[in-house]
């Protein structure tokens, strides 16, 4: 849905393969079944979802720019390992005023110790984890709200 409200659905490195590997921690649809589903659903409630993956740290930051420069109104951001490391990504987070929903296929708390801490998690309003790739339809489904007047920030 063109001229709706425009939506930001950013991943971060190796999502690329999901449905490919690893079926048993991330599912076996692929981003592109997702994200065809994720705007569907979000064109009956007025979002325009984009959505978009990086296996790099620095065009991430940049689509995060841009975001900040054309009033994108929300980015649901799964920033992969980077979530983990990427100091980069919460500055570029931090500098954009639009909601923000941290999103985890899998519960990262629930996995090693070096994914427990997130950087992105310092910048986020919200936090879903857990729900396998059905987070992501979570994600647009919870927005519309999120972004009325009467949950503003
Ligand atoms: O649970 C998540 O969504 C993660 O952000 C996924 C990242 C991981 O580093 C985070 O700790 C948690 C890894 C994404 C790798 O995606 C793959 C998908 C299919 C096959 C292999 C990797």
């Amino acid at each position: 849905m063109e001229n709706g409200i425009k939506v930001y659905v950013i991943n971060g490195p190796n999502l690329n393969l999901l449905g490919t590997r690893e079926p048993e921690i991330y599912g076996t649809e692929t981003l592109a079944s997702i994200a065809k589903r994720c705007q569907a659903r979000g064109a009956k409630t007025g979002l325009d979802i984009e959505f978009r993956q990086s296996n790099h740290e620095g065009e991430i930051v940049d689509w995060i720019h841009e975001a900040i420069r054309t009033e994108v109104a929300a980015i649901v951001i799964n920033a992969g390992a980077y979530t983990h490391t990427s100091i980069a990504i919460l500055d570029a987070l931090k500098a954009y005023n639009g909601y923000k929903i941290e999103l985890h296929i899998s519960s990262p708390h629930m996995r090693e110790s070096f994914r427990h801490l997130s950087y992105v998690s310092l910048a986020a309003d919200k936090i879903v984890t857990g729900l396998g790739v059905k987070g992501y339809e979570h994600c647009v489904d919870l927005l519309p709200d999120l972004l009325s007047a009467d949950n503003a920030k």
